[in-house]
């Protein structure tokens, strides 16, 4: 463990000391972000009204849209003057969120990030590859921070250019990859490309975030790269990277508490949904300096566990996350995550584990195609069983999911690899 005191705190010290920062928060933008005060005000309610954790739940909800609509310093404590870094991040509508650093912000994210790294198997003698991007994007600062304050060796390679990425993961003796699964799977591919074989590098384990990717995606990728693969979590308006992260044990990945207090409400009523539910995961933050922000609905689904990890840490943990409710399908009338195809097609195992998702409307219906690649040999072998596999996964679709999916097989390399954010759902529902 990194720190061991936070880490491993009981919980209900940690419990304490979530009440005593959220009050500082909630005092803090009171006085200094009209918003707040406007919403708070809204529904007469003061910081001094919020008398346990609990109470949280009577505060207003904090959307996207609300960094929007204040962009782009509207929700800052203290405008720009103890700011120190800037990220942003674009989303699918175009319209760019800003946030915003203090140095002790920075310092709480290098913090999180040492803990998710070390959780993950580094040290100070690891040579740590980073291949999130760096810029606007928080995935190649965020990892790189937490890095060098381990002391480990870091390379900042960013993304692109993947076969010199595997001419650097081999020469530089990397031991750990961080970067999204989609592109740890085209890394895997280049190498494959390039006649380099895993069991010859140094690499130990991967630190894969950004993006939903199933349990079997785990499974594909630690077999393609011979390591182990810890998944991360995080996003741009509550810090970036670092907010959750597995531990060894990866049975869920546990939450920052002493930095955030997560809860898990219904999407469409807002109401909170007892433990072990799985719903809408809303972070406050509690030490934020530059732009703290109060029950941020993140849009991602989850589920969280108070229950005893076995690695000794005590802070809850949250189930992988299955998607975003606004990338979830409705397909006659049942919900569908991506990350739920994904997994029913690496459980057949019979196809490369490229895949998007066709999204189209008739009438009011979603429907849904399925392309998947065929392997190399597949492909060769013409027709041979083709329509038997097709057949195949429209079955277990429909046995697993309770959907009709219409699939087809495409081409060996055919569907566009991922640098970073792998864009899996091709949506022509809006483009007529
Ligand atoms: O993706 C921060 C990050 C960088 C996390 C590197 C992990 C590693 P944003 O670009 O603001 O920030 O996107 C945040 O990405 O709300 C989720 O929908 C999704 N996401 C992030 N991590 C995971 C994950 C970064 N481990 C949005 N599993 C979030 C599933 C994830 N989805």
């Amino acid at each position: 463990m990194w720190n061991q005191n936070c880490e491993a705190m009981p919980r209900e010290k940690l419990e304490l000391l979530q009440y005593l920062r959220l009050k500082q928060t909630l005092e803090t933008i009171y006085q200094l972000v009209p918003y707040y005060r406007q919403r708070f005000g809204e529904i007469g309610a003061e910081p001094g009204d919020i008398r346990s954790l609990k109470d949280l739940a009577r505060l207003p909800f904090t959307i996207k849209n609300d960094l929007r609509d204040n962009y782009p310093y509207g929700l800052f404590t203290n405008g720009l003057s103890e700011v120190v870094r800037i990220h942003s991040s674009s989303g699918t509508t175009g319209i760019p969120t800003v946030v915003g650093y203090t140095r002790d912000d920075l310092e709480v994210w290098a913090e999180l990030m040492a803990r998710a790294l070390t959780a993950a198997g580094a040290f100070r003698n690891s040579v740590i590859h980073v291949a999130y991007g760096y810029g606007l994007f928080t995935g190649g600062l965020g990892v790189h921070y937490g890095a060098e304050k381990i002391g480990a060796t870091v390379v900042p390679v960013s993304g692109g250019q993947t076969k010199r990425q595997v001419r650097m993961i081999r020469d530089l003796r990397c031991t750990l990859l961080a970067c999204t699964p989609s592109y740890a799977l085209n890394i895997a591919e280049t190498m494959e490309e390039m006649q380099i074989e895993p069991s010859g590098l140094k690499l130990e384990s991967g630190l894969f975030g950004a993006e939903p990717w199933s349990d079997n995606m785990r499974h594909v990728i630690e077999e393609k790269l011979q390591i182990s693969a810890f998944d991360i979590y995080g996003l741009s308006e509550v810090m970036g990277p670092g907010v959750a992260y597995e531990c060894p044990s990866r049975d869920g990945l546990h939450l920052g508490e002493d930095h955030f207090i997560a809860e898990i409400v219904d999407p469409s009523s807002g109401e909170i949904l007892p433990e072990g539910a799985t719903g809408e995961l809303v972070i406050t933050t509690i030490t934020k300096g530059a732009l703290p922000v109060v029950r941020y609905r993140t849009g991602d689904i989850t589920s969280v566990t108070r229950k005893p990890c076995s690695c000794g840490r005590t802070h809850m943990r949250l189930a992988k996350i299955s998607g975003r409710t606004d990338d979830m399908l409705i397909i006659r009338g049942v919900n569908v995550f991506p990350s739920q195809v994904e997994s029913i097609l690496l459980e057949i195992g019979e196809t490369e584990p490229h895949y998007q998702l066709i999204v189209d409307r008739v009438g009011t219906l979603d429907t849904l195609e399925i392309q998947v690649e065929l392997t190399e040999q597949m492909f060769s072998d013409k027709v041979k069983g083709l329509e038997d596999l097709e057949k195949t996964i429209r079955e277990e679709i429909v046995s697993v999911l309770g959907i009709s999916a219409s699939v087809k097989l495409v081409e060996p390399k055919s569907i566009p690899r991922s640098e970073g954010k792998a864009q899996r759902i091709l949506d022509r529902r809006n483009a007529r």
